[in-house]
């Protein structure tokens, strides 16, 4: 009987950190299923591989405790695999880490650079496994894998169980499920963005839980993630949020942009029937920006309607940057295919834009564009000014 990922973290609560060396495994802010689920196995697989480490690794969740509860998915997912959130450690646990002085070492699981606030916690970076754009940064991390696929799970699984681990090893039910779930979810059941990375821990999933059907548990998870009964405007804001420094080194508007982007999975025409109409969705976006002091908020929504997959996107800019804001999209309208509303004409999909300066809203027909792909345009936007 192999360590349950259950016991591993269990074991993990119990050992206080006594070396004044801390080494975590840390997702990325967004902290969706890919980031928790790679930074789980990662540390589990690490402890496997090594567990006379007086200090295992330790796998972050590069969110608050209490920022857990909006990711219905996630907690579907552990409870699946007998974890519930007292056996995870979060942002609050590093950050009192730090305040007691110690050395954070960090590997880097679904993302290659560190930003925003773990970035003052973190002393080094010493491994990264990822499957964005590489930043070519820390080049003596080791490993150092970063490989553009579906899901950063896939990389991680692969490279324990067919390099690391020796060749007699058998993955367990446990972790093969918490990696096949973000699998299935950031390919749609292997369906979309799919490369030969992914293939072959399919593969490998397949072997080591042969008994979970993969277009049932997409549907499963998908659902869970889309429950957002009960939450609050600035809960669905702060669900899935990335921030963004950009900078422009040149031109009119040297200096730098802080730009917040929250993916939301349902139309504006419904965040305006849950949370008091336009003005009054609008209020609480402001309010949010505020609350993050940031120059622009970005929403954007991304929904099935009339049976059509769709996307929405809309700018929140300070005073200040208004006009910059627009100016920004006039350089992306062509590459998101942005198309104004157009009010109270027929054919309007959503019938609930409105493009005013405060809140800057259009139809994003590049449907392929995720945030993945509209955050670095929207920083050559502003790079270009
Ligand atoms: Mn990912």
């Amino acid at each position: 009987m192999s360590l349950t990922v259950r016991s591993f973290l269990n074991l993990l609560k119990a050992t206080p950190v006594t070396s004044n060396t801390v080494r975590i495994v840390c997702g990325n802010e967004s902290a969706d299923l890919d980031s928790v689920t790679s930074a789980i196995s990662y540390a589990y697989f690490r402890f496997v591989e090594n567990s006379k480490d007086a200090q295992p690794i330790i796998p972050i969740i590069n969110i608050t405790k209490d920022d857990l509860k909006l990711r219905r998915d996630i907690i579907h997912v552990l409870n699946d695999v007998n974890i519930d959130e007292d056996l995870l450690f979060f942002l609050d646990d590093v950050k009192q880490w730090q305040e007691s002085n110690k050395t954070i070492e960090a590997v880097l699981v679904d993302h290659n650079e560190v930003v925003n606030e773990v970035k003052k916690y973190i002393t080094k970076v010493v491994g990264v496994v990822d499957h964005h754009k590489d930043m070519g940064l820390y080049l003596d991390a080791s490993p150092r894998i970063i490989q553009v696929c579906g899901s950063c799970t896939s990389l991680v699984y692969n490279y324990f169980v067919n390099e690391i681990l020796p060749k007699s090893y058998q993955p367990g039910h446990d972790v093969t499920q918490l990696c096949l779930a973000a699998g299935l979810v950031d390919t749609t059941n292997f369906s979309h963005r799919v490369e030969h990375a992914d293939s072959i821990s399919k593969e490998l999933y397949s072997k080591y839980a042969p008994d979970i059907d993969m277009d049932k548990y997409t549907k499963i998870i998908k659902n869970a993630k889309n429950d957002i009964s009960g939450f609050t405007a600035r809960d669905l804001l702060r669900k899935d949020y990335k921030q963004f420094e950009f900078s422009n080194t040149k031109g009119v508007h040297e200096g730098k942009l802080i730009m917040g982007i929250s993916s939301i999975v349902k139309p504006m025409g419904w965040l305006y029937e849950e949370f008091g109409g336009r003005q009054g969705f609008k209020e609480e976006c402001i309010r949010y920006r505020e609350e993050k002091d940031i120059d622009i908020l970005t929403i954007m929504t991304s929904f099935v309607q009339n049976g059509k997959f769709q996307r929405q996107m809309t700018l929140i800019p300070s005073d200040e940057v208004k006009s910059l804001a627009k100016d920004m999209i006039s350089n992306i309208e062509e590459y998101l295919k942005l198309e104004k509303p157009d009010v109270g004409v027929m054919g309007n999909t959503s019938g609930t834009l409105v493009n005013d300066e405060e809140f800057q809203q259009y139809e994003q027909q590049n449907i392929e564009a995720s945030r993945k792909q509209v955050a670095p345009s929207l920083e050559m936007a502003f790079q270009d000014l």
